[in-house]
């Protein structure tokens, strides 16, 4: 079977707000994942529309799309287009959970929810002849036993992070503006993988670096005692995404830390009590957040807070408030977000019935515009003052500022290198992304994670693990960034 995997633009790469290197980070593990339940006798052909042309004058039988709210416009365009050549057209991922009717308008088989349960059945049913228009992820889900995700059928040099991986499905906690509660509903929202077969997946991936995209990776604290205890001598450095409390939570930071975990994004979202309230962000409430941001800078872990403006409680002072607080905490990087009530999520139905919802252009929900009316300031002053947070706080000025309050010298450099190698040198990342050249950044990204810290400096006991072969005396002085850009054995198999 000839078949067509597509991962449309978020943001078209023509628009101004298209950041190249953002948007070549990761790779589609959402449809790799998929690939791995079909037969190794069909011809895959996936394409992530961020980092390449689409191909679109080929004869796919099966195609699959992944759809997100600012891609759903594109998705159904190129859903149409291959259901006029005869293809039979999938479509799943957030959006069609939120709004599946929308979306069979443009399908032959619509998915809701997560895909691993769902998509297997399909299959069968699509080779039996006897496909449904609708596969609901069933109420018990999991991801133990799942195939190893086709990695093979991604183009690993046209991203900066190829070794993207989820060892995890959803979250414990119920934040009124996350995807989330929609994305599961009817069924577990919170579940991992087994720790040896996370771990084997883990294995399977070359080089050091790896990114946990885990909605939160500390979310089953067992569960990830377990796999930084497994880790320990892999010699990996990476990065992932918690909470407050987790971090705060004495024992687990130290084991992640050992690890290898060197920087870790966390949803602070807001400064207000009242907002997080009211945001049902209960995971932060009352939290010591100086105190957690001490703990994880005290283990070398950098940090990268992510904020919300526009909750109910703020006003035109609230971006000036939150870029200083994060600067004075020597927060490493930041990520804003214009609050955005996406469609069938709890936020969305509180600013409907308020009738406070300003259009239903799907493009402009990329939580980089004010799309419902918010009630400290006008929705053009919620825009401004997001900007403005991101250039106040990427400028040189407050890196180096940020970077003051560091305990030594060494964590300065680095802070600033890290902050500043985000945002700072677009034309670089450009250029490199443009010469398909990107993946020469991560030994420099490898590099600052790790600091002064060699791969095998990690606190781990002799007796615990088996310590890895001490990297000879020419590997540690050559670069990492040679070593890591030249491919391995197993790669130039490929
Ligand atoms: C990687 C990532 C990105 C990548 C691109 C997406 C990608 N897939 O590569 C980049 C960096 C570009 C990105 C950008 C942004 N992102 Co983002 N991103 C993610 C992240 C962390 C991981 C996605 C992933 O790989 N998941 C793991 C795989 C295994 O799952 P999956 O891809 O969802 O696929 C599974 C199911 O969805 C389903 N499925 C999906 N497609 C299909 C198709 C079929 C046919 C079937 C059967 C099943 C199926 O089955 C798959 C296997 O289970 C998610 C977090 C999350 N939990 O999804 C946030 C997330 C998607 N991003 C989010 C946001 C807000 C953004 C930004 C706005 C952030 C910002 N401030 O700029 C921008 C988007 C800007 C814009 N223009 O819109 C939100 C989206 C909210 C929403 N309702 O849409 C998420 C959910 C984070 C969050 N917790 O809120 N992001």
């Amino acid at each position: 079977m000839r078949v067509k995997m597509i991962l449309p633009a978020l943001t078209e790469a023509v628009s101004p707000l298209f950041r190249p290197i953002k948007y070549s980070l990761f790779p589609p593990l959402g449809l790799a994942t998929l690939a791995a339940y079909l037969d190794d006798s069909d011809e895959i052909d996936l394409q992530d529309e961020h980092v390449e042309k689409l191909r679109l004058d080929d004869q796919p039988e099966l195609v699959v799309i992944q759809v997100y709210i600012t891609s759903a416009r594109r998705a159904y365009e190129l859903a149409d287009h291959y259901r006029a050549r005869g293809a039979y057209v999938c479509l799943g991922g957030l959006h069609v959970t939120s709004l599946p009717e929308e979306a069979a308008t443009h399908a032959d088989t619509i998915f809701t929810g997560p895909g691993e349960d769902s998509w297997p059945i399909f299959l069968a049913d699509y080779r039996a002849g006897q496909p449904q228009t609708r596969y609901n992820a069933p109420s018990r889900r999991t991801i133990v036993g799942i195939p190893p995700i086709r990695r093979d059928l991604i183009k690993r040099h046209l991203y900066m992070v190829p070794n993207s991986i989820v060892v995890s499905r959803g979250c414990p906690y119920h934040c009124d503006f996350c995807y989330k509660e929609a994305f599961f509903e009817g069924g577990n929202s919170f579940y991992t993988q087994r720790v040896d077969e996370a771990l084997a997946e883990i294995d399977r991936l070359p080089g050091k670096h790896l990114y946990f995209l885990d909605d939160h990776l500390l979310g089953d604290p067992k569960f990830a005692a377990a796999l930084f205890e497994g880790m320990r001598g892999m010699g990996r450095v990476f990065q992932g995404a918690a909470t407050v409390n987790s971090l705060l939570a004495p024992g687990l930071l130290e084991k992640a830390r050992d690890a290898g975990l060197r920087s870790i994004f966390v949803g602070f979202e807001n400064l207000d009590q009242a907002n997080l309230r009211h945001s049902s962000k209960t995971q932060n409430l009352g939290r010591d957040y100086d105190a957690m941001i001490r703990r994880v800078h005290a283990e070398g872990v950098m940090l990268n807070g992510s904020f919300v403006f526009g909750m109910d409680g703020d006003g035109p002072d609230v971006f000036a408030r939150t870029v200083d607080w994060a600067v004075e905490q020597s927060i490493e990087t930041a990520t804003f977000h214009i609050m955005t009530p996406y469609p069938s999520t709890a936020l969305h139905q509180r600013m409907a019935a308020e009738g406070r919802l300003l259009h239903q252009d799907w493009d402009l929900y990329d939580t980089r515009h004010t799309v419902f009316q918010p009630k400290g300031m006008t929705p053009a002053q919620l825009e401004e003052g997001y900007w403005r947070a991101y250039r106040n706080f990427y400028r040189w000025s407050f890196i180096l500022r940020g970077a003051s309050h560091k305990e030594t010298p060494v964590q300065a450099v680095r802070h600033v290198a890290y902050a500043a190698g985000w945002k700072k040198f677009e034309g670089l990342w450009n250029a490199l992304i443009r010469l398909k050249q990107v993946s020469y950044a991560l030994p420099i990204l490898e590099r600052v994670l790790l600091g002064t810290d060699s791969v095998d400096s990690h606190r781990a006991t002799p007796a615990a693990c088996p310590k890895p072969a001490p990297p000879l005396e020419w590997e540690e002085t050559l670069s990492l960034a040679t070593l890591a850009s030249q491919p391995t054995a197993q790669e130039l198999q490929r």
